[in-house]
């Protein structure tokens, strides 16, 4: 009868969080709102997740009661809409509040969707920033320790890799993450220790500044490991890969490797010191393509020149100027590939800086 008033004047005794498991951004987010918990005295508790498996993070929200949900860095698709809109009613009924923020692409009517649901929800939504950087002028705008993560969440986010300890992290991130899918272990308590230093201490609950190392040997090793693993596999890539100057710019197509994201491969091939062949000295390329196995196409830039998003359009796909993705589908033939690739980027001139293009015609 009065339920609703009761809904609006209970108190908010907990404060349960879901963010994105696959990158800093997400775990920096999920730490900040941890936080902004221990802050308000809130009772706290976290689920990750990706795209695909929200089903599961946020039936959990179904069976809470009186309790703020705070949901960051993921975006809420056509797909996955209905579930999630239905497991939040159900918390709304109960008591719960829902502040949703966010970075992404968001349809008009998920937008509606989660404005939609009782008790005042809020939703911010601004591409300009990472989500971290969202949550930390959201919820904690006067926290060193959350602007500072903000910070290492927006070097990785924005793949500006300007700081090493930011670079560090998503390894760990990677690590941890792929060693829980690979022994099918639950993601969220394999970074349940990661997230929980951030929210304590910040960066430096994990990272030793004077050494620029993890402060866990273990977790340090692994990593070590890790990227060594990588750039094996990464100059091996490079070895395979075909170049063609473009509209004035140079494209770099190169396959991408078992257990290396685009984004590694963008990190390492746009360093100038990692681009020696056989004696032979490679130019940074102004874009780099990389294709997947499974016929994902990704795109980082080398230069300003160059316009990922508008590269990826031309591929169904789409993204930042900086990087960006999309679809080529199933091949076996790699040099087939790069030359149809090579044959649609010379057919546009929609991802080449304007300016760049003139310079380009006048030398
Ligand atoms: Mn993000």
């Amino acid at each position: 009868m009065n339920g609703s008033n009761t809904q609006r004047t209970a108190r908010l005794g907990s404060c349960f969080s879901i963010s994105h498991d696959k990158d800093v951004d997400g775990i920096a987010s999920a730490a900040i709102v941890w936080r902004y918990a221990k802050k308000k005295g809130l009772n706290h508790d976290f689920a990750l997740t990706d795209y695909g498996s929200f089903d599961r993070a946020f039936s959990k929200t179904a069976e809470l009661r009186n309790t703020l949900i705070i949901v960051t860095d993921l975006g809420l698709d056509n797909h996955s809409r209905t579930g999630v809109i239905a497991n939040l009613s159900k918390a709304v009924a109960n008591g719960c509040r829902v502040v949703w923020l966010d970075h992404h692409r968001w349809p008009k009517e998920s937008i509606r969707a989660v404005l939609g649901l009782g008790n005042n929800p809020v939703l911010k939504i601004n591409h300009d920033f990472c989500a971290s950087e969202i949550a930390f002028k959201v919820l904690m705008p006067n926290d060193k320790i959350s602007e500072e993560l903000a910070t290492i969440a927006h070097d990785t986010d924005f793949n500006l890799r300007e700081i090493e300890v930011a670079t560090a992290l998503t390894d760990a991130v990677s690590i941890l993450r792929f060693s829980a899918i690979d022994k099918r272990e639950d993601i969220t308590a394999a970074l349940f220790p990661l997230v929980k230093a951030l929210a304590e201490d910040g960066i430096s609950g994990l990272w030793d500044r004077e050494r620029g190392r993890f402060k866990d040997d273990v977790l340090e090793q692994r990593v070590h490991h890790y990227r060594k693993e990588k750039s094996k596999r990464m100059r091996k890539a490079l070895s395979g890969h075909c170049d063609l100057e473009i509209h004035g710019c140079l494209v770099r197509i190169v396959e991408l490797p078992n257990g290396v994201t685009s984004t590694d491969l963008g990190t390492y091939l746009s360093d100038s010191n990692n681009l020696t062949i056989e004696d032979k000295k490679l130019a940074v390329a102004d874009l780099l393509v990389t294709v997947g196995q499974g016929g994902k196409i990704g795109f980082r830039r080398g230069s300003e020149k160059v316009l990922c998003d508008a590269a990826a359009k031309l591929f169904n796909g789409g993204g930042h100027p900086f990087a960006a993705g999309g679809d080529y589908g199933m091949y076996d033939d790699f040099n087939a590939v790069c030359d149809d690739i090579f044959a649609t980027l010379a057919s546009s001139k929609d991802w080449v800086v304007p300016d760049a293009a003139q310079d380009a015609a006048e030398t």
